[in-house]
């Protein structure tokens, strides 16, 4: 029988969630508008005022955020309560220009923690569970809010956060684990780890992963889950929300609920801003319902996926999100053609090989060189060097492969097996030099 931690919002029918989303929705616009100068004068701008917003569908009236009003209103322009009522910031690992920081009061923190623990129970989480988190603990979000949702529920919380990889297994293995979050690159390594330290998923008592922070395949699920012997579950979130938990998949893993109670979901083309139905790929936009500190409206999050409503098979109503196939400044534009690095992963997954790659991009006489290092299992790089060393087969079939799922035709290296690096976070897959020339 399916389990819910909060059944009754989690069940609730969709015009009951519309109506609690719209009476909430008019709250906090006339909540931000009081007490946040930085989007006050934003909707000034556009000519909007709190009283203009008397239906769901009004939310289009209002003007977006983006991450370069976050970055410009840093430290404090987005606070909408008191600094003295906060008791908690997160901030995000933005690799360029200023760090966005997060502020949450109580009130906050328990509604994401709850947001968690629905993830946690959708899992197959209960009391009886030991939740290993290997997320990382500090400033990023995902080791703070696992955390927190393991409480929620009851669960064994082990706070190792990411790293020393030997050590998690022997913590997995002393202390009967059963459910693990990091990244899913960190779960592929941990798995990997796993086979070379001698045991098998038969050593370890772990029966499900919630995975997230990071764009992954359906493939890279399977591997995952064969490996580990456990059943893999997606998770999202951003920190400017609140951090995971925003969406969480349920049993029948066919995309992830959002938790509709307190976050609004649109779909928006990226390049007009224009709304789109139901149903088409797009920019997700998020609108936080219920938040003291940091309330963003109309957040562009720049992951592109699809949201829709359909009857699923674990009895919650909420919306559903796909696997985000993206952000759409992750994907890289290599001689005019769009690539995700989730396109490499799939393509090296079906034919056989690990899901550790790096794509290198660089632009020689105005014109863009694509390089894929591509790692060799231990049983291919075996099987190649017996035949002399010759990868030229291997190479041309890779290569083949990857121009039929791209239209493009990389360069590619096979390595020697563990030599590309391994991530405890997100993964690195792509180094594009070309930014350094511009
Ligand atoms: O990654 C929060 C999180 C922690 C989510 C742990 C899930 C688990 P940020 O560091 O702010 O927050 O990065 C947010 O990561 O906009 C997406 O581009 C990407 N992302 C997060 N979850 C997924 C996912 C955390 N399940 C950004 N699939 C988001 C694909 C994801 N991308």
């Amino acid at each position: 029988m399916e389990r819910y931690f909060q059944e009754e919002i989690e069940t609730a029918s969709v015009d009951q969630i519309k109506a609690m989303q719209k009476e909430k929705l008019i709250k906090q616009v006339a909540y931000v508008y009081k007490n946040n100068e930085y989007y006050r004068k934003k909707m000034q701008e556009k000519g909007v005022e709190p009283g203009d917003i008397k239906e769901l569908e009004d939310i289009s009236k209002l003007p977006f955020l983006s991450k370069s009003d976050l970055r410009e209103a840093y430290p404090y322009g987005l606070l909408s309560a008191p600094l003295k009522d906060c008791v908690r910031i997160h901030s995000t690992s933005g690799t360029t220009g200023r760090r966005v920081v997060a502020f949450y009061t109580q009130h906050d923190l328990d509604l994401w923690e709850e947001c968690c623990a629905r993830a946690i129970v959708a899992a197959g989480g209960t009391a009886e569970d030991v939740v290993q988190v290997a997320y990382g603990y500090g400033l990023f979000t995902g080791g703070a809010g696992i955390h927190g949702g393991s409480h929620k529920v009851g669960c064994l919380t082990l706070p190792m956060s990411s790293g020393s990889t030997e050590r998690q297994i022997q913590f997995m293995r002393d202390l009967n684990a059963t459910i693990l979050a990091c990244t899913p690159s960190y779960a592929a390594y941990i798995g990997e780890k796993l086979h070379d330290m001698g045991l098998t998923p038969d050593d370890i008592r772990l029966k499900a992963g919630i995975f997230g922070a990071e764009p992954w395949t359906e493939e890279m699920r399977q591997n995952i889950e064969r490996n580990l012997g456990i059943k893999a579950y997606d998770i999202y979130g951003l920190t400017e929300i609140s951090g995971p938990g925003v969406a969480f998949e349920c049993s029948s893993q066919t995309g992830m609920h959002i938790n509709e109670d307190h976050f609004l979901a649109e779909i928006i083309d990226p390049d007009t801003g224009e709304v789109l139905p139901e149903g088409s790929v797009g920019e997700l936009v998020f609108t936080s319902l219920d938040k003291e500190a940091f309330p963003l409206l109309r957040y562009r999050t720049r992951d592109l996926t699809v949201i829709r409503h359909e009857k699923c098979s674990c009895g919650r109503t909420h919306i559903k999100m796909k696997k985000p196939m993206g952000r759409s400044d992750d994907m890289l534009i290599i001689r005019g053609v769009n690539v995700f690095p989730s396109q490499i992963e799939t393509v090296l997954l079906k034919e056989g090989y690990t899901p550790n790659y790096q794509i290198m991009v660089d632009r020689i006489d105005n014109e863009d060189t694509f390089d894929i290092n591509v790692e060799l299992s231990d049983e291919m790089f075996v099987k190649i060097h017996s035949n002399g060393g010759d990868d030229t087969d291997e190479k041309k079939n890779l290569t083949a492969a990857f121009k039929t799922m791209l239209g493009i035709r990389p360069k590619v290296h096979l390595l020697a097996p563990k030599s590309i690096t391994r991530s405890e976070g997100k993964a690195v897959r792509v180094v594009d030099k070309r930014k350094l020339h511009d």
